[in-house]
């Protein structure tokens, strides 16, 4: 291998526990590593077709899927569904990227939902770049709300690290219904719903650390940088309390008890560049204590720092807020095991998961126990370890980034070899294809977890699959889990760039066909036709000018708009609303007014409005844009806009 020559040892061993962590580095990012560890057409690849039909997988044409999946989208912003184990992509759902099929970021009430929890700097940054809101989003993480200890069905909440925000969406309609901008933290990227007693609290980490002050005065100083751990009302969808640390954070999760919450860093160093944050073997998990942290507010232990409570509990500073519990090295992953027992750290540059025993961490807040005491296991599994998820029965699959697989291995057998006794807690290794980062099993995050499907997502395709050009697909796998044995059942390339996503039962999901007319969703709409005297339950074919304001209001009802044509004047603000009066399954119109850069999805019984000026006299054909009947073609009318007197 090429990188002999730099290196003279050999790779498993330079990613041993001892070796120099800006070694390791450059090892981890090195090329010839990268393809070194690609097991190209592996057997694994023949016969997914049968081996689906063998496992009880196959998902006929017709047939529906056993399980929800919800997934991130990474740099496309999306959220999307899918059916499990079919892996066949169902929806997609805007959050932070604008749609042309919906009118996310175009429609009135979509925009409202973008803009309005950003941070006033936020918006005159934006405004001085000819935006309304972040036209990019980086979705990471997608969780669903928890009632103890398991998925509820009612929201699901994500990340984006690029605009440091976080977004919940409604999954009874399938919707995004908030986006807030989380103030001081800089990108965010872990992200977790409190799991007990139900989810009060969505844990965000701030991945980059900044100045505290960030003014443009401080550059060089790192001792001056810090970092923010976020807790989110899920419920307000606003900040309830920040808590500065020390080190950056990268993923965070929390117990099964509503006690502590966690987090990996990998700078604990507080590095600028890659040899500083690579330069300790060890780095840490942050654990925070929640009741603390509450009481720590209800007694004014705090500065508020652009509105929100922000605690001290940077290392050293002797409160109860926080604990550093040292994690060799670089770690990522941060998964809590459903045994309520095991948090799973992962090593990353180390070739371990370090395994916390959580009831031990009262011991370290409350008497101030070595931190280190809670950590019971540390099994070395593999090369480059990113995430692990759980089986429900005591077994743990972890990603080998390095080595490009997954190993199974069993919790308890890993406390019984760190404790010296004589056994192998590895179960199996398989090989996937290729670099896997996240894994979801079914309910994995859950007390219900269950190990029947394994969801590899590989960060590399490569040779897989026809070739597209530079840019290359991701690669997704699917195992089913037959006992110690796991069939690979699915690969399929994916656009730009899952990260992580969790697999459902449909007893926990139930969104509905056709909106409820008093949604929320369209208030604004509502009250504005009230104003009008317009009954948007009804028939509407009205057009009320408002001064330099025109409002229209349409209903629809296949294959017709109930207006074929309305007049404004050449430079009037134009607002249409839409109501689609049809109430049948998937009888969904939209509206897209030609040249004018308006489209939008109009689904049974919802309202849409949109915004334009009318700058250019003419006649314009308006059009569903949504095939709803056997004449959709002929679903179309005119706007004439009236030249300005001159
Ligand atoms: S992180 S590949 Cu953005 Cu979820 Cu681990
Ligand atoms: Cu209505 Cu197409
Ligand atoms: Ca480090």
């Amino acid at each position: 291998m090429s990188e002999g020559k730099k290196m003279p040892i050999s790779r498993r061993n330079l990613l041993g526990a001892t070796a120099g962590g800006a070694a390791l580095a450059g090892a981890f990012g090195s090329r010839a590593l990268l393809t070194g560890s690609a097991v190209v057409g592996a057997a694994t690849l023949a016969g997914t077709t049968s081996a689906r039909a063998a496992t009880g997988a196959e998902v006929g044409p017709g047939q529906l899927d056993e399980y929800y999946g919800f997934w991130s989208s990474g740099q496309c912003g999306e959220m999307r569904i899918l059916g499990i184990p079919s892996m066949r992509e169902l929806m997609r759902i805007p959050v932070f990227n604008t749609c042309s099929a919906t009118g996310w970021g175009i429609t009135n009430e979509s925009k409202k939902i973008l803009t309005e929890g950003l941070l006033p700097e936020t918006k005159e940054y934006l405004a001085a770049n000819g935006h309304e809101f972040p036209p990019n989003g980086d979705l990471h993480h997608p969780h669903m709300s928890f009632t103890e200890g398991t998925y509820d069905g009612r929201f699901m909440f994500m990340n984006d690290k690029a605009n440091t925000r976080v977004a919940r969406v409604r999954c009874d309609v399938m919707k995004c219904d908030k986006i807030i901008e989380i103030p001081n933290a800089k990108a965010i990227h872990g992200l977790r719903p409190q799991r007990w007693p139900r989810t009060n609290y969505v844990f965000c980490n701030g991945e980059d650390e900044v100045p505290m002050i960030n003014d443009g005065k401080i550059l060089d100083e790192p001792e001056k940088y810090v970092n923010f751990y976020t807790a989110v009302d899920a419920d307000e969808m606003k900040v309830a309390w920040q808590v500065m640390v020390s080190g950056n954070l990268d993923n965070t999760d929390c117990d099964y008890e509503g006690k502590y919450a966690f987090s990996t860093s990998y700078n604990s160093e507080m590095g600028m560049n890659l040899a500083d944050m690579t330069e300790y073997d060890m780095d840490h998990v942050v654990v925070f204590n929640i009741a603390e942290i509450e009481k720590g507010i209800e007694n004014g232990d705090f500065q508020e720092l652009n509105g929100v409570k922000v605690l001290d509990g940077r290392k050293g500073q002797n409160k109860k807020y926080t604990r550093y519990i040292p994690i060799p090295n670089n770690p990522h992953g941060c998964n809590m095991a459903p045994d309520k027992i095991h948090l799973c750290i992962a090593g990353k540059l180390s070739p371990t998961v370090s395994v916390i025993d959580v009831r031990k961490l009262d011991a370290v807040f409350n008497e101030d126990a070595d931190p280190r005491s809670v950590v019971v296991a540390e099994p070395e599994l593999g090369l480059g370890p990113l995430h692990t998820c759980f089986d429900g029965e005591g077994n743990a699959f972890t990603t080998l980034f390095l080595d490009s697989q997954v190993v199974k291995w069993n919790i308890e057998k890993a406390v019984q070899l760190f404790n010296g006794e004589d056994v192998d807690p590895i179960i199996t290794k398989q090989d996937v294809h290729y670099q896997p980062g996240h894994n979801s099993t079914v309910m994995g995050e859950t007390l219900e977890a269950s190990g029947k499907y394994y969801l590899s997502m590989n960060k590399f395709s490569k040779d897989r699959f026809l070739n597209v050009g530079p840019l290359k697909p991701e690669n997704e796998q699917l195992f089913a889990i037959d006992g110690d044995k796991m069939t690979l059942i699915h690969e399929g390339p994916t656009f730009a760039e899952p990260h992580d996503a969790i697999i459902v039962d449909p007893s926990k999901v139930k969104p509905v066909s056709v909106w409820d007319r008093n949604d929320r969703m369209w208030a604004d709409a509502r009250k504005q036709a009230e104003a009008d005297g317009i009954d948007l339950d009804d028939w509407q074919d009205t057009v009320i000018r408002d001064g330099k304001k025109v409002r229209v209001y349409m209903s629809s009802n296949a294959p017709q708009f109930s207006l074929e044509s309305f007049t404004v004047q050449q430079d009037d603000e134009v607002t249409v609303y839409v109501t689609n009066l049809d109430d049948i399954d998937d009888l969904t119109h939209g509206f897209t007014m030609g040249n004018h850069a308006v489209a939008m999805e109009v689904a049974p019984q919802a309202t849409s409005s949109v915004t334009f000026i009318a700058s250019r006299p003419g006649v314009y054909w308006y059009y569903c844009q949504w095939f709803c009947h056997a004449l959709h073609m002929e679903m179309r009318g005119r706007m004439f806009v009236e030249p300005k007197a001159s």
